[in-house]
């Protein structure tokens, strides 16, 4: 039997693949740089593409809000106590769009590194976000959301040297949960990693299914 979330979870993703949709989903810790990293992304890959997102978090507006600065249609979830994102919220927030007119859609979700990790949301890709500021341990300390995912993007490269991060350490950190896992490294803030990170998407998207059925 599965849980009601991976049946919605399961339809979404049919929806998607029909639609010619890469839906990408961000988890990290709150505060790790999604929204700013996610605001930059829309704005370059808007260039090329049709891009949409959805964000999801306790409570406030404030991150649809910084995000639609990109230009990008925006939507805001707000989830009041609930620490993460269900799939039937996505599928409700969709109503509103029409998916054939859309590329990408990236999913945001609430800022936390337990709860999102049991919880499809029928995207193609699952990014974890990890700052050089929040320590080389966490993915060893929080093996499942590293476990969830599909690849790490270590945020915020431009304070490592403040921070003496250890990129050994965390690379060791990363594969004793999750062999193999692809890291990539970005600062939004300088544009550092921004473009290998934005070509890994488009051929990610272009290698998925949803791309080989538009043509
Ligand atoms: N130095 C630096 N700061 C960043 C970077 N990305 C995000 N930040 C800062 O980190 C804080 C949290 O970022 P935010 O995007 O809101 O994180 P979220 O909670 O994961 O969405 C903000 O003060 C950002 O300005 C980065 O690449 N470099
Ligand atoms: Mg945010």
């Amino acid at each position: 039997m599965l849980k009601q979330n991976d049946m919605v979870a399961r339809q979404l993703r049919d929806r998607f693949r029909a639609a010619g949709v890469f839906v990408v989903s961000m988890v990290s810790s709150p505060g790790s740089g999604k929204t700013t990293l996610l605001e930059k992304t829309l704005t370059l890959l808007r260039k090329s593409y049709r891009v949409a997102a959805l964000v999801g978090d306790l409570a406030t507006e404030n991150d649809a809000q910084r995000l639609a600065r990109s230009q990008a249609p925006v939507q805001q979830i707000t989830t009041g106590t609930l620490c993460h994102l269900e799939a039937a919220m996505v599928e409700r927030a969709l109503d509103a769009w029409k998916l054939e007119e859309l590329d990408f859609l990236f999913i945001e979700n609430v800022g936390n590194l337990v709860c999102p990790s049991s919880y499809d949301l029928g995207e193609n890709l699952r990014l974890v976000l990890i700052s050089v500021t929040e320590g080389e341990d966490k993915p060893r300390k929080y093996p499942t959301i590293f476990n969830s995912a599909d690849v790490a993007v270590v945020t915020k490269t431009d304070l490592a040297g403040a921070v003496e991060f250890d990129w050994g350490a965390v690379s060791e950190s990363i594969q004793a949960v999750r062999p193999g896992m692809q890291v990539l490294r970005v600062s939004a803030k300088t544009g550092e990693g921004m473009g290998s990170y934005l070509e890994f998407l488009a051929a990610q998207r272009a290698e998925s299914c949803v791309a080989k059925i538009e043509v």
